[in-house]
């Protein structure tokens, strides 16, 4: 059984077009409870230190550039298996490939652009989880 834990973030793309709001409903709809929630705006090193993992990919600089464009949307998201779970409830990295009725169908733009992050294994949740929020800012 995997963390009943992940992070989530609404990323600048979706904050921009309002979709915040949609997306908190549509996350409550699929039954996952949210834990934290704060809208705040990266800063390139804090940016950079989050990617880390993709720093030798070729997309890496522009993740960075387009993270940093505006206020994003961080969450510690709550469900039985969280992270799997949450990883098809976002859809595939590419919008285009992504199934009907998931975030990223339904709210992203383009592969970058692409509405939300969710974490990709237990491991990177309870690192990213710590990045953004203090034990004493979740629901426990
Ligand atoms: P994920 O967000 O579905 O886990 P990753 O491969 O971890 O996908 O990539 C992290 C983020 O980098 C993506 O969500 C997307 O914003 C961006 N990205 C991934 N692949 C590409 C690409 O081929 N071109 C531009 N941006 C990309
Ligand atoms: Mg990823």
């Amino acid at each position: 059984m995997g963390s009943k834990k992940t992070l989530s973030i609404i990323k600048p793309d979706a904050v921009k077009s309002k979709y915040h709001g949609n997306i908190v409903d549509f996350l409550e709809n699929k039954g996952f409870k949210i834990l934290a929630h704060k809208k705040l705006k990266l800063s390139k090193p804090q940016a950079e230190a989050f990617y880390e993992i993709h720093k030798e990919r070729p997309f890496y600089n522009d993740l960075v550039d387009f993270m940093i464009s505006g206020e994003v949307v961080a969450q510690v998201l709550e469900a039985e298996n969280a992270v799997l779970y949450y990883r098809e409830v976002m859809g595939d990295t590419n919008p285009e490939k992504a199934e009907n009725d998931t975030i990223r169908k339904l709210y992203g733009r383009n592969i970058q652009c692409n509405a939300v992050h969710g974490s990709d294994s237990d491991e990177n949740a309870s690192k990213e989880i710590s990045f953004f929020f203090s034990k004493l800012e979740l629901i426990n």
